[in-house]
């Protein structure tokens, strides 16, 4: 037992994204979205992206784990589970299928009114991301994604929609997943929906610095106008930004690899953090842009807008630390698309994520020391091959162990005094993985019955995790 830190209103939960989860690709009028065009891979065979749907191709995301239908019966098991919070994604292309279309499309609508009312009658509060990497893929093709400042109106377009919609069912928004992967050329297609032509390797796109950095600009006006319009919508709204954080060490104590952290730090996580929270580009971006050509044209408001519309709370990731090296030839960690060098005191998980609990302790009270407005972990878990036994139990001890310590750290860090909304652990339900498309990484408390082929019968299964999940809760924290 440890000491309880965790207030009584301390949010509970579980995540997951619309793409991963849904499957229903093409049902009840919704469009492709960027993920419904991606092959699965693996540790080793990276994701490949095709322009064009093709016949007898398997895409994992277009049946995912059917959530589409069997919603019921999940939500109904994180209430078993006493989550407080489940974050989940509406799929923009549910609600406007080609992104520019000029009426919503009804039957997306009805889908998470259904959705968010099962919510509801189990106490669960829904929160909600709006962008989790599902843009609509015809605003790839015609607009070259975000690039293009007209997205941004669709954008507020849609997202006033579902907030005019669901304002007295969601009281917690998030805008863009993840949004500062877009300082790295692999998120300018999942974050901004840009395929510059000639790019073969979605991962290693054609990238043009100033385009991707303008592109980047327009999500930030969109989602500070989506703060400013939320709160008019309902002033009770709590609209928070999301970033993958990447936590990095010196691989040694050289001034040279501290100000490579330093630089990293900034550029990775500080940049988007800053706009978000204080409403201004950091003076660090500006020396970047000078040295690289980049100039980002402000439209007449801009300014204010950034300013107006600045975020109620920050959320973001956290899965493992990296190291920063100036040396030549160090190891590096496997399967990170950030790239980090490896960190000689950490173990790593199956797909080369060094793990690292005592990193998060560090990271909450850095954030909240620069930006003092509350925090909340909205992805945190372990990607892992789940077996069956004889029995016919999951024993994933493993990953009890990995949210024991995250728990923990996390109850020292508000010790520490940081203001922490709450917790919600990454695929609370089995689903597909963004980054390899694979089912066989597992993170849920849920098993579910499908293979990386798309073999399976779907049905779900209580891991070991499952029980221990719903203990922490009942106790807040206290029985990990
Ligand atoms: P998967 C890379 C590094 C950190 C977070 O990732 C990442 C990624 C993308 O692979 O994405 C987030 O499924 C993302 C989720 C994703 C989750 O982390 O690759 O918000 O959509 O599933 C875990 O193991």
């Amino acid at each position: 037992m440890i000491e309880v830190v965790f207030s009584d209103k301390f949010l509970w939960g579980g995540a997951v994204a619309a793409n991963q989860c849904e499957g229903a690709w093409d049902v009840d009028g919704k469009g492709p979205s960027i993920c419904d065009h991606l092959r699965g891979g693996s540790l080793t065979k990276k994701r490949s992206f095709d322009r064009k749907i093709l016949e007898g191709e398997y895409y994992p995301s277009h049946e995912a784990v059917d959530f589409y239908h069997r919603y019921e019966e999940d939500i109904a098991l994180f209430a078993e589970m006493g989550f407080k919070v489940f974050r989940l994604s509406i799929a923009w292309s549910r609600i406007f299928p080609n992104g520019d279309d000029q009426e919503p499309n009804e039957a997306g609508l009805e889908f998470y009114d259904k959705v968010f009312d099962e919510c509801i009658k189990h106490g669960i509060e829904p929160l909600v991301t709006l962008s989790h990497f599902e843009i609509p893929y015809a605003l790839v093709e015609k607009y070259n994604g975000f690039s293009d400042r007209r997205v941004v109106d669709f954008f507020v377009n849609y997202a006033t929609t579902v907030m005019t919609r669901y304002k007295d069912k969601v009281k917690y928004w998030l805008t863009f997943n993840e949004i500062n992967f877009a300082t790295l050329p692999f998120g300018a297609l999942n974050v901004l929906g840009m395929l510059n032509e000639d790019t073969v390797d979605t991962h290693d796109p054609v990238d043009n610095l100033q385009e991707r950095y303008q592109a980047l600009h327009h999500v930030f006006v969109a989602s500070a106008k989506t703060v400013i319009e939320g709160h008019k919508i309902n002033p009770e709204f709590e609209i928070g930004c999301m970033l993958a954080h990447m936590t990095f060490y010196p691989l040694n104590p050289k001034p040279t690899d501290m100000m490579l952290v330093q630089h990293w730090d900034n550029h990775m996580n500080n940049f988007c953090g800053d706009i978000h929270v204080k409403g201004e580009y950091p003076y660090f971006i500006k020396n970047y842009f000078a040295e690289n050509d980049v100039e980002i044209k402000f439209e007449e408001n801009d300014q204010e807008i950034l300013s107006a519309g600045t975020v109620d709370f920050y959320s973001f990731s956290y899965y493992s630390t990296n190291c920063a090296s100036t040396d030549q030839g160090t190891e590096l960690t496997a399967g990170n698309l950030m790239g980090g060098v490896r960190n000689p005191y950490l173990e790593a998980s199956d797909w080369g994520w060094q793990i690292d609990p005592i990193g998060l302790r560090y990271t909450l009270n850095k954030l909240y020391d620069r930006y003092q407005i509350p925090l909340m972990v909205v992805e945190n878990g372990l990607g892992a091959v789940d077996e069956i036994n004889e029995d016919g139990n999951i024993i994933d001890d493993y990953r009890i162990d990995y949210l024991r310590e995250h728990v923990v750290t996390m109850s020292d860090a508000i010790d520490d005094g940081v203001e922490l909304m709450g917790y919600t652990m990454w695929g609370c339900i089995d689903l597909i993985s963004a980054g390899t498309g694979e089912m066989k990484k597992r993170y849920g408390f849920i098993y579910v019955d499908k293979d990386n082929d798309g073999n399976g019968t779907l049905d779900r299964k209580k891991k070991k995790s499952f029980d221990w999940y719903k203990k922490v809760i009942a106790t807040n924290g206290q029985d990990l």
